[in-house]
């Protein structure tokens, strides 16, 4: 698909896919980058930085929100070509925010709930977008990612608390409709799934007994982001409830 056109179903839906963005030797680079820091970095980070379903169980490890501070990930801060692409949709420079990583571990009930990214974040305007590039085959088995098409154009909806660690807030009133305009993307390997920071969004917990779902994410905010700061420290917050109650020490 040209640029164009990329970013013209960007705006009309609120998402796109970019099939094989990343090539297989940069893929493979990239994973075992993940699987070198998960056994040599993440059994000495603190509780905010790894996030597991299970801490006792190590297998699973799902959510890592904050890896820029490893010299390889740092990398992914300097211009490429995820920037070249997320300025083209966002129309204008842009900046990264720290690489993320997502995992559904299999066989745990870890769905990740309606939400908008934006609501996280707080910027207005909300020039911002996740560049989420699948890891393992994606589909509605192991909980792919769901997109409500168009609902970026509508603002930020109310979000309240949830008890998903690393997904904090969640629509307070998302319904059947929503649910049933859902569009599914599955993904392979090597495959970004880009969205708006409105676009409405969701997954369901992966329900394979055997299959991961992982994936590597990068937030591009754009240069008129301004935060809204009460907004921010009401978001803040509610994050920080959700941790004292569970015991932890952030999404
Ligand atoms: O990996 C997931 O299930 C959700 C990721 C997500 O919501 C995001 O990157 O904005």
């Amino acid at each position: 698909m040209s640029e164009s056109a990329l970013k013209a179903e960007y705006d009309r839906e609120g998402f796109v896919v970019v099939r094989n963005f990343l090539p297989p030797d940069e893929l493979a680079e990239l994973q075992a980058n993940i699987d070198r820091y998960i056994s040599e970095v993440v059994p000495g980070l603190p509780d905010s930085e790894a996030f597991y379903h299970d801490k006792a169980r190590p297998e699973t490890l799902k959510q890592l929100p904050r890896m820029g501070h490893d010299p390889y990930f740092a990398s992914y801060l300097q211009p490429n070509r995820w920037q070249e692409l997320a300025e083209e949709l966002i129309g204008e420079p842009c900046t990264p925010k720290d690489p993320q990583w997502f995992n559904k571990p299999a066989g745990t009930e870890h769905p990740t709930p309606p939400h908008q990214d934006n609501f996280y974040f707080c910027f207005k305007p909300p020039n911002v977008l996740t560049m989420w590039l699948a890891l393992d085959e994606v589909d509605a088995e192991n909980g792919c990612l769901r997109y409500v098409p168009g609902s970026h154009k509508h603002g930020v909806r109310p979000h309240d608390q949830t008890s998903v660690l690393g997904f904090s807030q969640g629509i307070a009133d998302y319904g059947l409709v929503e649910e049933s305009q859902e569009v599914e993307v599955h993904a392979s390997p090597g495959d970004v799934v880009i969205h708006h920071g409105d676009a409405i969004h969701r997954a369901d917990a992966n329900r394979s007994a055997t299959r991961e779902r992982r994936a590597f994410a990068l937030v591009y905010q754009g240069e008129s982001c301004q935060r809204d700061d009460d907004a921010f420290a009401r978001y803040q917050a509610s994050l920080q409830r959700q941790h004292t109650q569970m015991g932890l020490a952030t999404k």
